[in-house]
């Protein structure tokens, strides 16, 4: 069994989804907290695992890896079971591509080092810079909600079972909730994810569960 370490911050919800990932897999890892609030994400000891001075940065066996769903992708690679992605290469193209409005569309332009260039640079307030992010995470939230009506069974966005596409919808729906985003033209999303914020592996990697959580 490989040595991991999973480079993380408790609210990031990029590591959140390699946790959940981990937790499905049944892979034991040690953690590493880089404290936002330190700036730690950008020390020079992380800047030489992740160049982006972004987490999650999984370290396997020395070797570091960066990007949450390349990281997926390896851990569904080394370790097939549970699978993460259907067997059809359809059904992967769609569970990939709704993990993509997600991962791609929506998480980059409502990052932390996105709304700080906001308020710095561009002299924004707060209530700009949640506003933004709440209109970024509709204009996703809503192709994602006619996908997964169409492909999933209002507990997985596709099919029966949990896919790469749920482990970035439940942290992006927490991270929705914390801005205040209005969730309530999305009943599917909702259902899917009252189904899944409850089992073990979404629950119990929750950022609140985590050790650095303060
Ligand atoms: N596309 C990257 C995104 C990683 C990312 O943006 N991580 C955020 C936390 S969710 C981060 O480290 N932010 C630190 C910052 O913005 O300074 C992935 O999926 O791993």
């Amino acid at each position: 069994m490989s040595d991991l370490v999973l480079n993380s911050f408790f609210r990031s919800s990029a590591a959140w989804r390699v946790r959940i990932a981990l937790h499905l897999k049944g892979l034991p890892y040690r953690g590493a907290y880089r404290n936002f609030r330190e700036n730690a994400q950008r020390s020079p000891d992380y800047l030489a695992l992740n160049p982006q001075g972004l987490v999650p940065a999984l370290v396997v066996d020395g070797a570091a890896l960066t990007q949450s769903l390349a990281i997926i992708e390896y851990l569904d690679e080394v370790q097939a079971d549970p699978p993460l992605l259907p067997r059809d290469p359809i059904g992967r193209a769609q569970v990939r591509a709704m993990a993509a409005i997600v991962a791609s569309d929506i998480h980059p332009i409502g990052n932390l080092r996105v709304l700080n260039y906001l308020r710095t640079t561009f002299g924004q307030d707060e209530e700009a810079v949640n506003a933004w992010y709440r209109h970024w995470v509709a204009a996703g939230f809503e192709a994602l909600e006619a996908l997964a009506r169409d492909q999933g069974d209002r507990r997985h966005c596709h099919g029966d079972s949990v896919s790469i596409a749920d482990i970035c919808l439940v942290p992006q729906m927490y991270n929705a909730r914390r801005f205040g985003a209005d969730l309530d033209p999305y009943p599917t999303l909702r259902a899917i994810h009252a189904h899944l914020a409850v089992l073990p592996s979404f629950a119990a990697t929750a950022p609140d569960c985590q050790p650095d959580a303060v």
